[in-house]
């Protein structure tokens, strides 16, 4: 199978709570290569813009105030299947339902505080990937 990527963002809660290593550590062990990364916030207008397929959810105002609310890692990782097997590694976006030992149960607190994002497609990792970096960030 191809080497493919996908996007993740540590979100404010993990790097709040000091998790940032512990996150990094079980997604290299997982396999994955880092291919880009840095520390950002996102302003309000880059929240609304990254999450605007969520806009008519309920929880949207809740998952822009959340998302702005501090720092992130945003990085794009490679690996083969890199899409599916990094929400295997994450688990369930309800940490309390994600399976043992994925990074939500070990480091996020709630559905909307859930430690981590990746994306949901190989179209939306390209397209989350570059919203992120430059093309020049990107190795
Ligand atoms: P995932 O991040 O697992 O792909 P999505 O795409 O359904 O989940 O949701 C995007 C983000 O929206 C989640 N990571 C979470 O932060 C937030 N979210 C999803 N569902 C809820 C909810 N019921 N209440 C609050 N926030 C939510």
């Amino acid at each position: 199978m191809a080497v493919n990527k996908t996007l993740t963002m540590i979100k404010p809660d993990a790097v709040r709570d000091g998790h940032i290593g512990g996150i990094l550590n079980q997604i290299t062990d997982a396999g994955f290569r880092i291919s880009a990364m840095k520390l950002t916030q996102l302003s309000l207008a880059d929240a609304k813009a990254f999450y605007a397929v969520h806009e008519e959810r309920p929880f949207f105002g809740e998952l822009v105030e959340f998302m702005t609310s501090g720092p992130i890692v945003a990085a794009i990782l490679e690996k083969e299947n890199a899409v599916d097997d990094f929400r295997t590694l994450i688990g369930s976006t309800n940490p309390a339902e994600a399976a043992p030992g994925t990074i939500r149960a070990r480091f996020a607190k709630s559905i909307g505080e859930n430690a981590v994002h990746g994306s949901d497609s190989d179209e939306n990792a390209q397209i989350e990937g570059d919203f992120h970096f430059a093309g020049r960030e990107q190795f």
